[in-house]
């Protein structure tokens, strides 16, 4: 047997949240390229319309559904809706995700309940709802899509990066309760990453200029650029596919070498 034999995702089917755009759209994408049948949620119809008409004009056949995935109802219905329609679930990716960027003094517990309900509890429904089929199958992947935040810090995102360090240490969890059953629960932490989500920190000034943050990420970056949604898709692909069977627990932290690196000096 070919090496590449191993890094086929052909017969699986794959769930993607939050994935009509960004990260996760492409992770799903680069999942129909490797051979996945394509399941993908966004959190209404209109985003989910949009995402279907992207994947068509990639020539993907993808299987899209309308969910909150914070509501557990809604998330269990729409995994038996899966399962009836496409087939069990072999891979997960928890991709949705929301930011506000906020000083603590300035965020209402409101705010920052919303943040942990989107970027840690909906990762542990799904994740919930599709255990039973993987481990009916005698095999599942779980990736879930952390951050720099889950290691690092940094002024006005203290709901965004609780949620993430948390998320770190659900992904060990399931790895600690489900590996036996040949199931593999990993995380990948992006860079910084130029999608809708990050735009307001890579803006132009009025006058012209980068944007501060945008010009303090290249040089805490070694590779120094943002990371693209493609930079994402090989290390997904892998953590998909039986060339990851024995890795588990891990947060695989795709990001230029930003956290092995002090920063440039001004
Ligand atoms: P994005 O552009 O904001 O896309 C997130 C997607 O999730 C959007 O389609 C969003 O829908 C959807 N979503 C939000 N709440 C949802 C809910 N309750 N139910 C279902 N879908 C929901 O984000 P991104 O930049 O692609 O990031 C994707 C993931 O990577 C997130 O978990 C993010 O935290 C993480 N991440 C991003 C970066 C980066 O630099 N971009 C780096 C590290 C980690 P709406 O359009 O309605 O919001
Ligand atoms: C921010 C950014 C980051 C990125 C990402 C980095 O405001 O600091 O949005 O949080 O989204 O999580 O890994």
């Amino acid at each position: 047997m070919n090496i590449l034999d191993n890094f086929t995702l052909k017969g699986k089917v794959a769930l993607v949240t939050g994935a009509s755009y960004g990260i996760g759209f492409a992770i799903a994408s680069a999942y129909a390229q490797a051979g996945a049948t394509v399941v993908f949620n966004d959190i209404n119809q209109d985003l989910v319309d949009k995402g279907l008409a992207s994947y068509t004009e990639l020539g993907i056949t993808a299987h899209g559904y309308a969910c909150d995935v914070t509501d557990e109802q809604a998330a269990q219905a729409l995994v038996k809706q899966i399962e009836a329609e496409v087939g069990t679930i072999d891979i997960l990716v928890n991709n949705a995700g929301i930011i506000r960027r906020v000083p603590m003094l300035d965020m209402s517990a409101e705010e920052f309940r919303k943040v942990i309900d989107v970027d840690l509890n909906a990762p542990f429904i799904v994740a919930k709802a599709v255990l039973p089929g993987m481990i009916a199958k005698g095999h599942g992947k779980i990736i879930n899509i952390c951050s720099m935040m889950s290691e690092l810090g940094r002024e006005t995102v203290s709901a965004y990066a609780a949620a993430k360090g948390g998320l770190k240490m659900l992904t060990r969890n399931i790895c600690s309760e489900y590996g036996c059953m040949n199931i593999q629960c990993n995380g990948i932490g992006p860079g910084y990453i130029a999608t809708p989500q990050t735009a307001p920190l890579r803006e132009t000034q009025p006058d012209g200029s980068r944007h501060p943050f945008d010009q303090f990420i290249v040089a805490k970056t070694p590779a120094a650029r943002w990371g693209t949604v493609e930079d994402l898709t090989g290390p997904a692909v892998f953590l998909a596919s039986d060339a990851s069977n024995f890795v588990n627990g891990q947060i695989l932290y795709v990001d230029g070498g930003i956290l092995a690196y002090i920063g440039k000096q001004p």
